[in-house]
This record gives C-alpha cells, structure tokens and sequence, in this order.
C-alpha cells in the first residue's frame, strides 16, 4: 500500500499532492521504500545537472541577446546565485549602512563568497606538487594474455585513462624546465578497477628503503632557514645526501644526464621502476618491469635553453602538452614490459629485482609492447581534475601484485596517508576524477566529504539485513587474490641484502652507454651543480664518488672545479654498455614540433601561406615572427620581435632580412665607439645566435641569406640555404628526425 492513500484519509487531497511529489513509485527516489536489490549501497556517480544548469546567455556589450551559448565554459545556468541557489542582483557591492556607511555583517553573499576565497587553496603535493594533465585511451594489443589475467591488457580492450606529467622537488608555481626527475602517473580506469601506474621517466630511485624517503626529500627540498633553492637539486644539502647515500649515484647520475631537462612531457621514457608480480589466468606468475616509450623518441632541451625557458616560458612544459593535444598531434607511447622468471631469488642475470636503484639492460631483456596510450583530452578545470587526482600504487586490478621491494612496500602506506591531508579526509575517490569505472560496493561510509547517500543499513557482512549483500566474489568472479608468495622464515632485522651494497657498476654502465656529446653535457652539469655548493668537503666527497664510478669524468669535473681529482676507493666494474640508454643515433617522426619562420611585412615573401600550409602538412606547428603584429601576405603574425625567443623553435626558418627597427635593442657588436655594421634587426640575429648555440636546424632563402652572412653562422653544419623555401624546408626537417645537429658540440671526452 502506498503511504500517499493513508495520507489522503486523515489531511484531505492537498496533503496528498504534497505526498505524491515525495514519494514516487520510483526506486530509489527520496521517500520511497528501498527495494531488495543485489547493491545496498547508492552508486557513486555524480548528482545528475540540475535542470536549470544550462550555460549563460551570450549578450552584446549593449545587452542585446544573442542566443543562447551551448559552450561548457563558465558557471552553468543564466543568473548568478549564491551557493544555495538563491538569484542574486549584486556581486560587485557589499551591503553598506549608506553608500558611505560601514559594511553590514548580515551581508550573507559578501560573507560566503569571500569564506570561499579564502579556502580555494589546498595543500600542494609535498612532492611532485607542478604538473600537468591530460586524459586519454589505452589500447591493449592482446599481447599479455600468458602473463596477466588483468581485462585491460586483453586483446582489443580500450581504457580510459587520465595520466599527470610532474617535476619532483618544486613548488606548484615553479618552473617547468629545472633540472630534475619527471613523474609519469597513469591512472587506467579499469572495469576490473583502478590501476594506477605511478611511476617517473628515469627507471631508478635514489634509495632502496622507503624509509630514507623523508631524509632524501629534506635534502632536495629548499634549505629550511631561507627557503631558497626553487625547484633546484645544485644546493648544498642535496649532494651532502646524495653524496653520503651513495646508493643515490645511480640515479644521480640519470637526474645529470639530459634525461633531467626533457624537450617535452611528449618525448620521455616512463617507467613502473619497481619489479611488480603478474599472475595469469591459471595462477602461474613472473616478475615484471613496465616501461613506456613514446612515440616520437626520447629528446631533451640543452641545459641553456632550460634555463632561459625558466624566465621566458616557465610553463613550456605544460603549454607544449595542451597544444599539441589541441593540435591533435596527439601524444603517444607504447606500454611494455620487460618479463623474468618468478624464481625464489628474485634476480635476473645477478641482478637483483627487488632493487629500485638497479636496471635490467634492454639488451639482456627486451621490453615487450602490451599495447598503446594515446592523450587525446586536455582537462576542462585544473584544480578539479589534475589537482584532485589521487594515486595510489597499491590500485591494482586482479592480474598485477607487488613484490617485496621495501621502497615499493613503503609507497603502499605513504599514498592513501598524504591524500587524507592533502584532499582533506577519507572520501577522495568519491572526486570526479578519482571515481573508479568500475561498479563501487563498499562498505566504507561517513567521513568528511561524503558524496553518496548509502541506503541500507547494515554496512557490515555477513548480515541480513540488506539481503545480505554485499558478497565476496567467488573463484569464478574475478576477484583481486593476494599470490600466495611463500615468505621466508627469517629474524626480524633492519637490514638489506647484501646484494644491495653495490652501488656503483650500473652507474659506470650509465656513463659508459653514453655517446661523446652526451658524456659532455654530463660533465658540465656536475660541474656546474657542484659549483653551486658551499662546503668544500661536499664537493670533494661527492668527486670520491665519482672517482669509483669512471676516472675521465671524475678528472673532468675536479677540473672544472679546480680541486685534485682523486683515486678511486672501489674497483672499477667491467661492465657492457646498453646501447638502448643512449638518446643518439636513431631517426624519430617531427609530429609536433614548432618551426619559428622570421618574414618582413615589408619585404615579403608572399609564399608564406604555402610554407605555413607544408609545415602543418608535416605535423609540426608554424609560428610566423615579424617585427610588429598584423598580417604578412594574409597569414596572421604569432610572434613579434619583443615576444619571440629561441628557445620555443625546434628549427628556425629565415625568409627575410628585417632591418633593424626603433625600438631594437642595440646591436650585439655596437662596441663603444665601433661602427654597427648590421643591417639586419639584431633580435634576429641573436635568434639565429642562439639556435646556433643550441644545435638547431637553420634554414634560409631569399633575404633570409642575408641574416645568415651577418651572422656569421652560413655555411656550419646543420646550416642550411636554398633557391626556394621547399628545398629549404626539406632539409630542415631531414635534420629535426635526428632532433639536433649533434656536431655542433664541442666534445672533450673520447
Ligand atoms: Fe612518490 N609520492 N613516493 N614516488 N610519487 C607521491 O603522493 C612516496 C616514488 C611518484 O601526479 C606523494 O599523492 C614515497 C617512486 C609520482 O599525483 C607521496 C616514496 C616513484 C608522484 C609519495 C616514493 C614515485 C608521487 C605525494 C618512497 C616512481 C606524483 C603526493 C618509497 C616509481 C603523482 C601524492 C601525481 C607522489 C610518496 C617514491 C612517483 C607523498 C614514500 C620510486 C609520479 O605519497
């Protein structure tokens, strides 16, 4: 019997209107009796829009209607209100005894939109609080089906997946380009649920115990009493830890090489790091390491260009991501794995796989591709999707398990802890973006934040109450089962395996799989950062490490330094070098990359708009620089002599030879007294200077020659002039598919 006709008996008709709109025959509407369903609890989705959430109106700057806008930009809905829906007529005055009078603390808007403010920040990430985010698919190739019973990695299965690019030690609001690792957190949103693969594109740690976590980040983090360096690892008290905790050389020396300031969030390796267990269909396992490798190659910047970048374009990182993806080149890498025998040992050729600070050389362990990530989404808010996105290694689906890695042990404990501060209580997967795809029945409940409105009343099992839902899955149903690892009876110790104490031959592999002009730049960032600290004994300590890892660069840096270099204190490992560690050497796809093409409104030429066409037909993005805005030949200007730098071309392209304009900086060779015999504007000039620098294609025709001869770069590799733009275009893009021209580098090492 429905409670409405009772209703209607004692209070008459009207009561019942009021009870029908209460109750209606509709499961699961507020009022109704909660039916015996398999779920007692409510799904998580998000409260549907309410009707009257539209977008605003467009108006005229006259107030004349143009219709409605079908954008999702903005607050939704037509009138502004307050928080609790009421329409408000004013936000731009608070309410005031009198125009001139004191402001009235009945004044509710003023009050709330204000309390708002004030609490609009949360705490940053107390690591890797500057990132970026993207959403995207994940294909599986069905290649993993003996490996993993994992559903996302079955053949043809799609899933979506929102993935966060970030630096480690600084701020939220500081630069992109710093030299420092990157991480590479992927959030697949299983229908087996979440899996989160947190890992960073350098595949060692600074430390096997997660227990050292705090000390190592302390040590990177700004120095406590001044809070200065930014965002910065070339400080005292990180090579103090890293030169004291030497099993940090290892990654150290990644962090140095140019793997530390990439060219794009779109050109790096990520890696799992850890050594996870896979469990297929039959409860067989094997060891495993993932891998990401992008599509369009492993590049980095030079360490110039980063640091220019950190002033011209602090958020380079962040703003090559949002557009190329809204380019549609969209950026892509391969999942793989590398695959070892489950043995009792947990090595592979004697290297132990329960070490984060080790690799396992592609040459003895191919990475297997599994399938293909594609961003193809930027986010529509910030704050409510990259800030809020919680990860978690210990989201696994049925198919992925830990090993015992005591860093990956500890990551267990530390992720759910630091979101409990950081998004302010127990119920973040109840955030949009952290919202599983997968159907949720827990029976978490209450806390801070609660989203969802459980029915039932009995979040406890067995019970009988709510049916006795919810059941553990059974055999059959694909539940997420612990493999049964056998754990070793041994005495309770604060010990590591001696297997972990060499530290110093994989960073002797690194340094020796590297080519000249990587060993080079390796040189000078040592040198550079330990010539920003202050205590000499850092400095000499951290040579003794370098000492045990290879005697030539050792010698180079105390150079550098100008301290003695000294003995090694270890023996020097034979080791083969891994050819795959190396940037150089292979040819990738340009897709993407931006080509900064210098005219002259004046002088033309006019077949700007055919080169700007070709550019884009080879996936790559054309700027145009001018000396002012407008128009060249009805192509618009995107740079002008006062925005553009260097730094944000891959290629520099001269199609005219601008003269110098009045509000010109002066020419780089005006000397005192010394004539200035340039005729062409020198802020073109130090482009082509630093383009030079930087081992970037240069190409001219036409005027563009002109620049050239001034600037004394014709003729020098990777210099290149021709009778037509298409020649010339031709074969700067020939030269960007190897990235740089590598010879430009002076090299001091064989
Ligand atoms: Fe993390 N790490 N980490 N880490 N980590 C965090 O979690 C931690 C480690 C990594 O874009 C924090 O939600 C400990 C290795 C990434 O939101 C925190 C240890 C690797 C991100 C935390 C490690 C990572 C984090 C801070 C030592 C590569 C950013 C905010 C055992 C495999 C994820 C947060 C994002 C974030 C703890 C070591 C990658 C504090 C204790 C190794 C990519 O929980």
């Amino acid at each position: 019997s429905k409670p409405a006709k009772a209703v209607k008996d004692v209070v008459g008709a009207a009561a019942e209107k009021v009870a029908e709109v209460l109750t209606p025959d509709v499961p699961g509407a507020p009022g109704s009796v909660p039916p015996t369903v398999e779920e007692p609890t409510a799904p998580r989705d998000p409260l549907p829009p309410k009707a009257e959430q539209g977008a605003p109106e467009t108006r005229t700057p006259t107030g004349a209607e143009t219709g409605a806008q079908t954008t999702t930009n903005g607050q939704q809905g037509r009138f502004l209100t307050t928080a609790q829906g009421a329409r408000l007529r004013d936000t731009d005055h608070s309410l005031k005894a009198g125009p001139r009078g004191p402001v009235l603390l009945q004044d509710h808007h003023l009050r709330e939109k204000i309390t708002h403010f004030d609490h609009e920040r949360i705490p940053e990430r107390v690591v890797h609080a500057r990132g970026a985010g993207a959403h995207g698919v994940f294909e599986s190739y069905g290649t993993a089906e003996e490996i993993t019973k994992a559903g996302f990695l079955a053949k043809g299965r799609k899933t979506d997946v929102f993935v966060r690019f970030s630096t480690v030690l600084g701020s939220r609001g500081s630069a992109d380009t710093v030299r420092d690792t990157r991480g590479f957190a992927t959030k697949f949103y299983t229908d087996e649920g979440t899996f989160d693969l947190v890992g960073n594109n350098i595949p060692v740690f600074f430390i096997q115990d997660a227990i050292k976590f705090p000390d190592i980040i302390h040590a990177g983090k700004p120095h406590p009493d001044r809070e200065i360096p930014q965002a910065q690892s070339a400080h005292d008290t990180f090579w103090d830890f890293v030169s004291l905790h030497t099993e940090a050389q290892h990654h150290t020396m990644w962090n140095m090489s140019d793997r530390g300031i990439p060219r794009s969030y779109r050109m790096m390796e990520g890696f799992g790091v850890h050594t996870f267990r896979l469990v297929n269909a039959g409860g067989e396992t094997v060891l495993a390491k993932f891998h990401w490798k992008p599509k369009l190659g492993v590049h980095s910047l030079t360490w110039e260009e980063a640091q220019l970048l950190g002033g011209i374009d602090p958020d380079f990182h962040r703003r090559d991501l949002y557009d190329a993806i809204e380019a549609g080149a969209y950026p892509e890498w391969e999942l793989g794995v590398q695959v070892f025998p489950d043995t009792p040992e947990e090595t592979f050729a004697g290297i132990d796989l329960l070490d984060p600070t080790k690799i396992v050389p592609e040459e003895l362990a191919s990475v297997q591709p599994l399938g293909r990530l594609t961003l193809n989404r930027t986010p529509t808010n910030f704050f409510a999707e990259t800030e809020q996105v919680a990860f978690h290694v210990g989201h696994l689906p049925p198919g992925i398990d830990v090993t015992n890695d005591p860093l990956l042990q500890g990551r267990l404990f530390s992720y759910v802890d630091t979101q409990i501060t950081r998004l302010a209580g127990p119920n973040f997967s109840q955030i949009p973006i952290n919202r599983p795809h997968a159907p949720v029945n827990d029976m978490l409940r209450d806390g801070f934040h609660q989203q969802a409105v459980h029915a039932g009343v009995a979040p406890y099992r067995p019970n009988s109450l709510d049916g006795g839902n919810p059941f553990p899955a059974g055999d059959k149903d694909n539940a997420f089962v612990d493999v049964p690892v056998t754990v070793a009876e041994a005495p309770k110790v604060r010990q590591n395996p001696a297997s972990f104490d060499d530290h110093f031959s994989q960073v002797r592999l690194f340094w020796q799989s590297m080519s000249p002009v990587e060993k080079e730049h390796i040189i000078r960032a040592y040198t550079f950062e330990l010539a920003k600290c202050y205590h000499q004994a850092i400095k000499e300590r951290q040579l003794q490490c370098l000492a045990n890892i290879d005697p030539v660069l050792c010698a180079q840096v105390a150079t550098g330094l100008g301290l003695p270099a000294p003995e090694p204190t270890v023996p020097l490992a034979e080791v083969a070098p891994s050819p795959a560690l190396s940037q150089l050497g292979k040819e990738w796809p340009s897709d993407g990359r931006t080509v900064g093409i210098v005219v002259d409104p004046d002088a033309g030429p006019d077949n700007i708009a055919q080169l700007r066409g070709a550019v884009f037909a080879a996936g790559m993005v054309p700027l145009l620089i001018a000396p002012h805005g407008g128009t060249v030949a009805g192509v618009p200007v995107q740079r002008t002599f006062a925005t553009a730098r260097s730094v944000e071309f891959d290629v520099l392209l001269l199609a005219a030879a601008p003269a110098p304009a009045a509000d010109a900086i002066p020419a780089r060779d005006a000397k005192a007294g010394a004539a200035n015999t340039a005729t062409v504007d020198p802020r073109v000039l130090l482009l082509v200077d630093e383009c030079w620098r930087h081992a970037k294609a240069i190409g001219a025709w036409g005027g563009g020659v002109t620049v050239l001869e001034q600037s004394g770069r014709a003729g020098s590799p990777g210099v290149v002039t021709g009778d037509s733009w298409s020649e010339v275009f031709t074969a700067v893009e020939r030269l960007l598919t190897n990235h740089r021209v590598w010879e430009r580098f002076a090299v001091s090492v064989a």
